[in-house]
């Protein structure tokens, strides 16, 4: 498909909806994205016409489901050019993977171990390192970041050492837009002997990660970033992890044997997915990437960066107005501020105008605690987002400020 916007904004139902009395300008696009028809086709097919729980039944349906649930699953493979399929393991999303992950890890870290994370984590990544350094007695270090909101590596490597185990840091930062060079992060750590869990909610709306080059261990996303449903998303382990990692919950499907005695587990990736899965959030997510890939990767980046570009351009020119995230590796988020404005505030104003936008932490208190502020404005654009969108959100803003001042 060519990058037709009109045809592509023409797949996305809610996009032809008012909000307020205005045309809805969808600016939050980090938070969670909005899915096409196509998507939404196959979660209606799924539920009309074959319904059915996997892997459990000789029926027909049963077969169908776990058919289309399995070729999902290898879609989503050949996506992000994982070696086997079996290395693709669904979960609930993001912060499923990575739960999923640090359990494992709680039965592999000794005390006075180190654990790595960077100071542009979503919460989601610092919470179940926490937790698990309470429980393991391991360490946790930060990789710090610079005013422009961006890492600084030369600290990195300083805080490398053989007691490091783990390093865990986001693709892209969710609150700054600020693309990490996680290939460089990734070859740091594995000289010391650790493993890297790469972040991956925020990259994959924008660009096509390949895990073999990359060489990382472990990989999360939540497929409603990337135009597919909530409640499912999937975690990449390299197959040595997999076999290495204890389970993280028990029950059906997970596997080979149970008796009273002594449960021995299924092989991957089913001892990771216990219980009945989302099966057709997996369905979905597998037409969510279809519609992507049709789309082209390369023209999502190029026209979200001109929207970047345009947007930046635009909201500098509001008199007292700041953007946090400055560095040269950016995605197409702006957070801001407005000198003596709430960002909160500005957010309501804006929604006035039909314009959705999200306000506060986003999730990411330390990065608000450096800049010293209680949060930001954050504009987020998806390929589907227009030039004319940027205006009516320059244009909101600028009202904002006048009534706010
Ligand atoms: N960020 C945002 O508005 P879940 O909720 O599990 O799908 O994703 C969690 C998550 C983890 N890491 C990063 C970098 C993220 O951005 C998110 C979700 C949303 O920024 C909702 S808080």
């Amino acid at each position: 498909m060519s990058f037709n916007l009109q045809k592509i904004r023409s797949d996305f139902p809610i996009l032809s909806r008012e909000v307020n009395g205005y045309p809805l300008v969808y600016l939050d696009n980090a938070a969670t994205s909005q899915k096409p028809k196509q998507v939404i086709d196959a979660i209606v097919d799924y539920y009309s016409n074959y319904n059915a729980n996997i892997h459990r039944g000789v029926h027909t349906l049963s077969q169908e489901a776990t058919d289309a649930y399995e070729a999902a699953r290898h879609k989503i493979q050949a996506h992000f050019n994982a070696k086997e399929a079996c290395e693709i393991i669904f979960t609930a999303g993001t912060t499923h993977g990575i739960n999923l992950v640090a359990n494992g890890f709680s039965e592999i870290l000794k005390k006075g171990d180190e654990i790595i994370v960077s100071a542009m984590e979503h919460h989601s990544n610092i919470v179940p390192w926490q937790m698990l350094c309470e429980k393991t007695g391991a360490v946790l270090k930060v990789i710090p970041m610079n005013e422009e909101g961006v890492l600084v590596f030369s600290e990195y490597k300083k805080l490398l050492s053989n007691k490091t185990k783990l390093v865990f840091v986001n693709h892209i930062s969710n609150a700054l837009g600020t693309i990490n060079p996680i290939k460089k992060i990734i070859e740091k750590a594995h000289q010391v002997g650790a493993a890297v869990l790469v972040d991956g909610a925020q990259s994959c709306s924008h660009i096509k990660p390949d895990l073999q080059k990359l060489d990382v261990d472990f990989y999360v996303t939540s497929a409603h970033k990337m135009c597919g449903p909530t409640g499912v998303g999937i975690l990449y382990m390299k197959e040595a992890w997999g076999n290495k990692l204890a389970p993280y919950q028990g029950g059906g499907e997970m596997i080979a044997e149970v008796t009273f005695e002594k449960t021995t587990y299924a092989g991957l990736p089913h001892k990771f997915e216990a219980g009945t899965p989302n099966i057709c959030g997996g369905i979905a997510f597998g037409a969510a990437i279809d519609y992507l890939n049709e789309i082209g990767f390369e023209a999502i980046e190029a026209h979200e960066n001109e929207l970047l570009k345009y947007a930046t351009e635009q909201l500098l020119e509001i008199e007292g107005l700041k953007i946090y995230g400055t560095g040269p590796d950016k995605t197409s988020v702006v957070s801001f501020n407005i000198e003596g404005i709430h960002p909160y505030d500005i957010g309501t104003i804006v929604d006035k105008l039909g314009i959705a936008v999200r306000t506060g932490h986003h999730c990411a208190q330390p990065i608000m605690d450096f800049y010293k502020i209680p949060g930001t404005v954050r504009a987020s654009f998806a390929f589907y987002n227009t030039l004319e969108e940027v205006d009516a959100l320059v244009n909101a803003v600028k009202k904002a400020k006048m009534m706010l001042s």
